[in-house]
């Protein structure tokens, strides 16, 4: 590790933003100083809360996590919040623009927010997602937002990694029947029906209440199904309240530990898996796949003689069992 980025992570966790942010950078470009950044947060962090934020587009999640940061300003806590924006790839890097709308909490000091686009690697959003909230929790963060759009894998992935997952829908555009469909029940602690200033609130929350109910208490919990007005603030000291709630019982019942061992066990699958998977798919071994294709189309060999054929030799070893550690 080089002196200026011991530095700069003394300089971070100190409480420098701009040595946080630059830390951010390296992480989010998987520069090569990325993984002993990882690590150093990764050993460092252990202190903050992570609540997802995820829902379709446009239902109100930065409108509503700006309101959500303001109150608990007021009760002193470190805050951060992360928008995960995997539109903003493209364009290789993404702003606080206006697809960001947390323009109030933006404007406080002791607030951290950040957006993140998907720089480095296809697929290693989560992974730096992780990484970067790892980053903000060394840092002294006591609640850390991530805001993701309720659609993919990927983004599922990342607030799967969060202690509160809070999903927001609308009374508009059938939300209801797409959260079914995009999984968004299975994943919610706690639900947020925004726009209740619009129709149709009262009648999406009983058809939310009604398929909960269905789905039935999960370990225990059941997720409290909440209506707000985002751009009125109202709704929001509930929202806190349930948040905490959610909090102080997963503390209790001692799952908050248990939450952070299995989210530890797969992120260390993910990371194995995703060096296997770049190892694997070299340029040789993706044109021999183009090749397999045709022969299969072809009739001329089958699928699972061509699965035989492209699995590399050393597979043997590699799923033999690990040796015994000491
Ligand atoms: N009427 C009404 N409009 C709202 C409410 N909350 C947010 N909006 C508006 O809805 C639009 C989208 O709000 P955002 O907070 O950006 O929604 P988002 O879910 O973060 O959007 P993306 O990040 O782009 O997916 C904005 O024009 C907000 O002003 C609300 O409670 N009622
Ligand atoms: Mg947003």
């Amino acid at each position: 590790m080089t002196q200026g980025l011991a530095a700069q992570m003394a300089a971070a966790a100190a409480g420098d933003r701009r040595a946080l942010a630059r830390l951010i950078s390296l992480v989010e470009d998987e520069a090569p100083q990325a993984a002993a950044v990882s690590d150093w947060a990764l050993g460092a962090s252990g202190g903050a809360y992570r609540v997802g934020v995820t829902g379709p587009p446009g239902a109100g999640k930065s409108s509503l996590l700006d309101g959500l940061l303001r109150r608990y300003r007021t009760q002193g806590l470190r805050l951060a919040a992360l928008a995960v924006d995997p539109s903003s790839a493209f364009t290789g890097g993404a702003l606080l623009g206006d697809r960001i709308r947390m323009h109030e909490a933006a404007r406080d000091p002791e607030i951290f927010i950040r957006s993140l686009g998907s720089r480095g690697s296809l697929g290693g959003l989560a992974r730096q997602t992780e990484a970067v909230a790892d980053l903000l929790d060394a840092c002294g963060a006591e609640r850390i937002f991530i805001e993701t759009l309720g659609v993919g894998q990927s983004e599922l992935d990342i607030v799967e990694n969060c202690f509160s997952t809070v999903v927001v829908l609308t009374p508009e555009s059938g939300d209801g029947i797409q959260m079914m469909k995009a999984g968004l029940l299975e994943i919610g602690d706690l639900f947020v029906i925004n726009k209740a200033d619009r129709e149709g609130a009262a009648a999406l929350a009983m058809e939310l209440e009604a398929s909960l109910m269905r789905r039935g208490a999960l370990d225990g919990w059941r997720p409290p199904v909440l209506q707000c007005v985002a751009t009125q603030d109202r709704g929001l000291v509930e929202l806190e309240a349930a948040i905490e709630h959610h909090r102080d019982f997963l503390t209790r019942e001692g799952r908050l530990d248990l939450r952070q061992r299995e989210q530890l066990a797969r992120r260390l699958r993910a990371a194995v898996e995703a060096r296997v998977t770049e190892a694997l798919w070299t340029a040789d071994r993706v044109r021999a796949v183009e090749k397999g294709v045709a022969l299969v189309m072809e009739g001329r060999t089958g699928f699972a003689a061509q699965v035989a054929a492209l699995t590399p030799a050393g597979l043997a070893a590699l799923i033999a069992p690990p040796p015994e550690l000491p």
